[in-house]
């Protein structure tokens, strides 16, 4: 099954991915491959957006219409890409700085719009890339490259965030949650509307370092005993980009 999976979603030529061992990015990635492939989805029918970030690289390892773009502006290509096709089956995949810092004003009037994008936030609580600094979900007093002594900062929960903002899918998933994260990332790109789920991820190399979480398996293990998973919220509202092409049909001469 895997092997399938490898070999239908997966540049070949682009692997291995430079995560380091026990990242939960890669995971993640494999659970969005196949939700993909659960839905039947064309796969020339599918653009994967992405921003800048050890998670944005899912953009080059994976085999579809893929944007590799600019940190924290995902969403902005994306809405240009479902807007020339609608279409598409449009998904950000996003780190949590990426989407919830630089591209947090993208996320709040991409979620008030109510566009047709799916969102599956990489959400390891800190900056990977970039050497671990603290990041808006990173928790009150942990520790990170920026914040020797504790982050002062209170954190987003960014599906809470999200639903605030007016996305109509919301939910959590998690690295350590498998089944359960594919089924809510297939349920996010099947609803018509704004879908964020928010999966947690694990970055041992930084956040479980700099804050002594142990080894991947025990961050893993971590995410069994305190995450819990599932779907947040869901409402039917209408979607933008039906309602820009009514306008257009209504006021065509
Ligand atoms: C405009 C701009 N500002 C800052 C950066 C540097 N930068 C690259 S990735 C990144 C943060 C990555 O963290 P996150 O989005 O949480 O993803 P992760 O690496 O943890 O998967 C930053 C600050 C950049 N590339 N461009
Ligand atoms: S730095 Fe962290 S987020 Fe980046 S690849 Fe390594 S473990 Fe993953």
């Amino acid at each position: 099954m895997v092997s399938k999976i490898i070999q239908k979603y997966f540049r070949a030529g682009n692997l291995p991915h430079i995560w380091c061992p026990g990242c939960g990015h890669g995971i993640l990635m494999r659970d969005l491959a196949i939700a993909i492939d659960n839905l039947k989805i064309d796969k020339d029918k599918v653009c994967i957006v992405s921003g800048i970030g050890c998670s944005s690289r899912i953009a080059g390892y994976m085999d579809f219409n893929t944007l590799h773009t600019t940190h924290g502006r995902a969403i902005a290509f994306a809405t240009g890409v479902k807007l020339a096709d609608p279409s598409m089956t449009v998904i950000v995949a996003a780190g949590d700085g990426d989407i919830s810092a630089i591209g947090g004003n993208h996320l709040i009037h991409a979620a008030r719009r109510n566009i047709d994008l799916t969102v599956v936030v990489f959400n390891n609580d800190i900056y990977g890339m970039t050497g671990g600094q603290f990041s808006p979900t990173t928790p009150m007093g942990d520790f990170a490259t920026t914040a020797p002594y504790g982050n002062m900062d209170r954190h987003f929960d960014i599906a809470k965030l999200a639903e605030g903002a007016g996305a109509t899918y919301t939910a959590k998933g998690s690295a350590f949650h498998v089944p359960q994260t594919i089924k809510l990332i297939q349920e996010g790109i099947a609803h018509k509307g704004f879908s964020l789920i928010d999966c947690m991820s694990d970055c041992p190399t930084y956040y479980g370092r700099k804050n002594k979480k142990g080894d991947p398996v025990k961050m893993l293990n971590w995410q069994k005993d305190n995450i819990k998973v599932g779907k947040l919220y869901q409402s039917i509202e209408p979607e933008w980009v039906e309602e820009y092409e009514k306008i257009i049909k209504a006021n065509k001469k």
